[in-house]
């Protein structure tokens, strides 16, 4: 009797020692992972000690600008103290599966550019089903309809920037004397995608505006948006008119453009006859830099520290402390050319 109350009590009292050491494991853990120096909490991460995940996909990855984008994305990270899962998703059929891989990944924060944005009611389900904050970033998510969805965005003043291209073909031409009724523009649109369609609308708008002749513009739709979508579209227009003096070139941007000015070369059209401004300020610094200008003019250089660095800090904030981002922000770019690119590179951290 005497024996087995014995051992029934010591049965307890390594039951309650088990529960003590797991309790103070526990709590060890914890320690532990708040000394980490990320800076964050338990219950910001999700579970207890891990990094704060953010996955940042993007459609075009060999694209100067979303090698940007990421870059000042992977500097939140850094300064934030949560990890960056970069992810290229470059046509529709890729999209849920990497949203997938991002939530096996942990990810608790999406920022996407989609290579589809009509998949958008499809990437808001999936991201809500793996519990991601999600944001769209330059292209924006829309629904069935074409209605652009409830989804946090920062993205350019399209129609804005497309009208500081067209001020700017516009300036330059009359600069260089030509007469309107002589002159042409390729305009090298993907009406498809809002942002886009926007852009090369602010072009139109702004030319015809100051009175360059509606007649003298001719769509260019590209079937890709990249340099070879750009020159196969103008080249269709150059060959339609063979007899203009003097080419205006605008587009979504710079590839759109750059492969326009190319087409004008395969054309033996000579630089001096040729202006073209993009739009980002990434691929026509290629062209910026050679020491005889080619028909590319300008670009209008885009804020691609706002667009990588702001987003994913944005939506680091949102997870580690509810802080909501901005519903819908804008940016905005300026133009530059062969004269002042050095500097506005240096103002903007961009030069190399
Ligand atoms: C779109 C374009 C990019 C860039 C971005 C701001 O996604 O494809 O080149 O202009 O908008």
């Amino acid at each position: 009797m005497l024996n087995k109350y014995t051992k029934r009590r010591g049965r307890l009292l390594f039951g309650a020692f088990v529960g003590l050491s797991l309790a103070l494991l526990a709590v060890g853990c914890n320690s532990g992972s708040s000394s980490t120096g990320s800076g964050d909490s338990p219950s910001a991460s999700g579970d207890s000690g891990e990094k704060i995940k953010i996955a940042f996909i993007v459609k075009q990855p060999e694209e100067p600008w979303f090698q940007l984008e990421w870059k000042f994305a992977e500097e939140a990270a850094k300064q934030d103290g949560f990890e960056l899962i970069k992810l290229a998703a470059t046509d529709g059929e890729q999209v849920l599966p990497k949203i997938e891989n991002a939530a096996t990944q942990g990810a608790k924060g999406l920022i996407i550019c989609s290579p589809d944005v009509r998949l958008g009611t499809a990437i808001v389900a999936k991201a809500n089903q793996a519990g991601m904050k999600l944001m769209s970033v330059d292209d924006q998510l829309i629904d069935a309809n074409g209605k652009p969805l409830e989804v946090h965005h920062l993205g350019i003043s399209a129609r804005k920037i497309g009208n500081s291209v067209g001020d700017g073909l516009y300036d330059e031409m009359t600069k260089r004397g030509w007469k309107p009724e002589e002159t042409g523009l390729i305009l090298v649109t993907r009406e498809e995608l809002d942002t886009a369609k926007e852009r090369t609308e602010g072009i139109y708008e702004e030319l015809t505006g100051k009175g360059f002749p509606a007649a003298n513009i001719y769509k260019a739709p590209q079937k890709t948006t990249d340099v070879p979508g750009g020159r196969d579209a103008a080249s269709v227009v150059l060959t339609q008119h063979p007899n203009v003096k003097h080419w205006l070139i605008g587009g979504m941007n710079d590839a759109a453009v750059m492969g326009a000015v190319r087409a004008t070369e395969t054309f033996n059209i000579k630089p001096e006859n040729v202006i073209g401004i993009g739009i980002n300020g990434d691929a026509a610094l290629e062209d910026l830099k050679k020491a005889q200008p080619t028909g590319l003019f300008g670009s209008i250089l885009l804020q691609a520290k706002r667009h990588g660095f702001d987003t994913a800090d944005m939506m680091y904030k949102w997870i580690k402390d509810g802080k909501e981002p901005e519903k819908i922000t804008y940016t905005d770019g300026v133009l530059i050319t062969r004269e002042n690119y050095k500097t506005v590179l240096k103002e903007q951290g961009l030069a190399d």
